[in-house]
């Protein structure tokens, strides 16, 4: 099981805390299809999806932005117990969605990213280990029901 510091604990709830869900959902998945293109092939039903402005300016696309980091939620609230909290909506991205795990990793840099930039100096080396440690365990648990 995964062990959390006090600091660690404490700097995770403080970036949430602090987090505009519906803009940094926006941004970061937006990024994550830009960047990343072939990401784009999970949301052929997500209408204009043709160039990065198009991306960044597709309600569907933002309003899925927020899900996911309220998805993400989940694991806040559940800190000691994500792989468990997860296994439901692993078995959604494996079965139904068919995403390619390795795109978890994709989409939790762009979070990083885009958090960092959003938070400045605020997001210190220790803020980021404690945060990367924290999508890590979460693109494990999303990705433990494929087989
Ligand atoms: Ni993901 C649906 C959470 C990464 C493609 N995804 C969801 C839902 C949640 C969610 C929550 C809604 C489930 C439901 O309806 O019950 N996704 C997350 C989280 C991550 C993640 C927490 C990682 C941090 N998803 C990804 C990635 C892709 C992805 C990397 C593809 C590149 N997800 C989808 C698609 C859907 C989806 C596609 C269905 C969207 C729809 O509405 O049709």
């Amino acid at each position: 099981m995964v062990e959390w510091t006090d600091e660690e604990r404490a700097a995770i709830s403080n970036i949430f805390s602090k987090l505009d869900y519906d803009e940094i959902g926006q941004k970061s998945l937006s990024r994550c299809l830009i960047v990343y293109p072939w990401t784009q092939r999970y949301f052929g039903g997500f209408g204009n999806l043709y160039n990065a402005e198009a991306i960044m300016n597709n309600p569907m696309i933002a309003k899925h932005g927020t899900t996911v980091l309220h998805g993400l939620d989940r694991a806040l609230k559940n800190m000691d117990d994500i792989k468990n909290t997860y296994a439901e909506l692993s078995v959604l991205h494996s079965e139904k969605l068919h995403v390619d795990p390795d795109n978890f990793k994709l989409l939790s840099d762009c979070l990083t990213i885009v958090i960092a930039g959003k938070m400045g100096n605020a997001f210190t080396p220790e803020y980021q280990a404690s945060f990367q440690k924290f999508l890590s365990v979460v693109v494990s648990a999303l990705g433990r029901q494929y087989h």
